[in-house]
C-alpha cells in the first residue's frame, strides 16, 4: 500500500476551538480520522501528523522522500512565509497537495500569496476540513495514473 503523509502547520492542533467560525468545529482529531478512512478505502496508508514548528515539518517533509509516495500538506500561516518548506518540497519527487480550511482568498491580502502553490499539484482552499478529504481522494487518483503510466 502507498503511504502518504498529511502534514499540518501551526495552531492547527487547537482545530475546534479555534476561531470556529472561519475554521469550523471539527478537531483535528476528527480530521485525522477521516483521513485515515478515506485513504483506507483508496488504498492508501496515511500518516497524520502537525507541529508549530518551521523545522519539524522540514525534517517531516525530508522524511517522506524516503517513506512516502505523496504529500497533502497544509502548512498553515508558513504558507505565506516559509521558503524553507518551499525548498523542502521541491526535494519531494511524487505529488503534492496543499490544503487550506478557509478560503484564504476570501481573507486579508497577506494571506493570498502561498510559497507552497508553486510546487503543488493543486490547491484545495475554503471547503472546510472535507477539503482534507478531497485532497486525499485526489492524491490516490495522481498516484494511480502514476502506476498505470509506469506500467505502460
Ligand atoms: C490556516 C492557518 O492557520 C492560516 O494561517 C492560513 C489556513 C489559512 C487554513 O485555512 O487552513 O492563512
Amino acid at each position: 500500500m502507498n503511504t502518504i503523509y498529511v502534514i499540518n502547520g501551526p495552531n492547527l492542533n487547537l482545530l475546534g476551538k479555534r476561531q470556529p467560525h472561519i475554521y469550523g468545529h471539527e478537531t483535528l482529531e476528527d480530521v485525522k480520522n477521516a483521513c485515515i478512512q478515506v485513504g483506507l478505502d483508496n488504498g492508501l496508508d496515511v500518516t497524520f501528523m502537525q507541529s508549530n514548528a518551521e523545522a519539524q515539518i522540514i525534517d517531516w517533509i525530508h522524511d517522506a522522500r524516503e517513506n512516502a509516495t505523496g504529500i497533502v500538506i497544509n502548512p498553515a500561516a508558513f504558507t505565506h512565509t516559509s521558503v524553507a518548506i518551499l525548498d523542502a518540497l521541491n526535494t519531494f519527487d511524487h505529488p503534492i497537495i496543499e490544503v487550506h480550511i478557509s478560503n484564504v482568498h476570501k481573507r486579508e491580502p497577506f494571506r493570498h500569496h502561498s510559497y507552497v502553490s508553486g510546487v503543488a499539484s493543486g490547491v484545495i482552499a475554503g471547503f472546510g476540513t472535507q477539503g482534507y478529504v478531497f485532497a486525499v481522494q485526489r492524491m490516490a487518483q495522481l498516484l494511480a495514473a502514476a502506476a498505470t503510466d509506469r506500467a505502460s
